[in-house]
């Protein structure tokens, strides 16, 4: 018999270029055999890191309509998976939508907010706050370090870490937020990079970590979090699903023209006959 096929919603901004978002989590979440429906928090003619002069539609009032038409036919999500969120008003619609449609559904928010220490462009002081109260409504939070630093009000610090520092890291948001924590960009020496993840009974910790290809990558971590959320929803384990998103995010990074601007992203597409082999699709 066929089964039921799980539905996700990614929540994120629409960069018409530049591979990010939701050009990264729709072609990634329906690999991996998943319903991808998406609600577009804003159209923006690239990404905001190192382009300048590009558009910017904020999509915020066309949330609560979908959300009530959603509503009336009965729609149901088995992960709200949420991203790039366009302006502050925003956190709070995107508050709303997990009232309504989370209950039942693994709510995974990625804080995206910033990288290498610095807040994206177009995010004010205050932004990290309101991404720290949203994280509290979420099953599993997938901040990068940056953005750990923002949400924990401490400074950001370049790695390599210590061990002790990152498992700090991981149960000081756990304790803020009450869901699992997977934290992206952590490396302990010069030649690994990967992610340490950190259940929230605190029964699955541990990191998954592969070799480092030097160079700061645009979008991996919309590739992270959307193969992170892929795995899951296929019935891997915290572990097995940081290991699997880890691997898919290196794959995609490696496939990528050594050439190429780094701000154009990476060639996640080559990537994902890996990704559907590991989920055994
Ligand atoms: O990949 C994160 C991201 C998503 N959406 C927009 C961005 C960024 C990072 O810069 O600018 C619009």
């Amino acid at each position: 018999m066929v089964d039921r096929q799980k539905r996700a919603l990614a929540v994120h901004d629409i960069s018409c270029v530049g591979k990010c978002s939701l050009t990264v989590a729709l072609p990634i979440i329906s690999a991996a055999g998943i319903e991808c429906s998406v609600l577009p928090t804003a159209v923006l003619s690239t990404h905001t890191g190192e382009f300048t002069g590009y558009t910017f539609r904020d999509l915020a009032s066309d949330i609560l309509p979908i959300l009530d038409h959603w509503e009336q036919l009965g729609i149901k999500f088995d992960a709200i998976y949420t991203g790039y969120l366009g302006s502050f008003d925003q956190i709070e619609l995107v508050k709303k939508l997990i009232e309504r449609f989370g209950k039942d559904a693994l709510v995974m928010v990625d804080p995206v907010m910033g990288d290498n220490g610095k807040l994206y462009s177009g995010f004010d002081a205050a932004f990290p706050s309101g991404m720290a109260e949203l994280c509290k409504m979420a099953d599993i939070v997938v901040p990068n370090l940056t953005e750990t630093a923002l949400m924990l009000s401490e400074p950001y610090i370049e790695g390599p870490y210590t061990p002790e520092y990152i498992n700090g890291l991981c149960r000081r948001l756990k304790a803020d937020f009450n869901a699992d924590i997977v934290l992206t960009g952590v490396s302990f020496n010069k030649d690994n990079l990967g992610a340490a993840y950190y259940g929230k009974d605190a029964s699955e910790s541990g990191y998954a970590m592969q070799m480092l290809i030097p160079g700061s990558f645009h979008g991996t971590g919309d590739v992270f979090g959307s193969s992170l959320l892929s795995a899951l929803l296929n019935g891997f384990s915290l572990k097995d699903a940081a290991q699997a998103a880890v691997e898919l995010t290196v794959d995609s990074i490696r496939q990528t023209e050594p050439g190429r601007e780094k701000r154009y992203g990476v060639r996640f597409e080559a990537a994902l006959p890996g990704l559907i082999k590991k989920l055994g699709i």
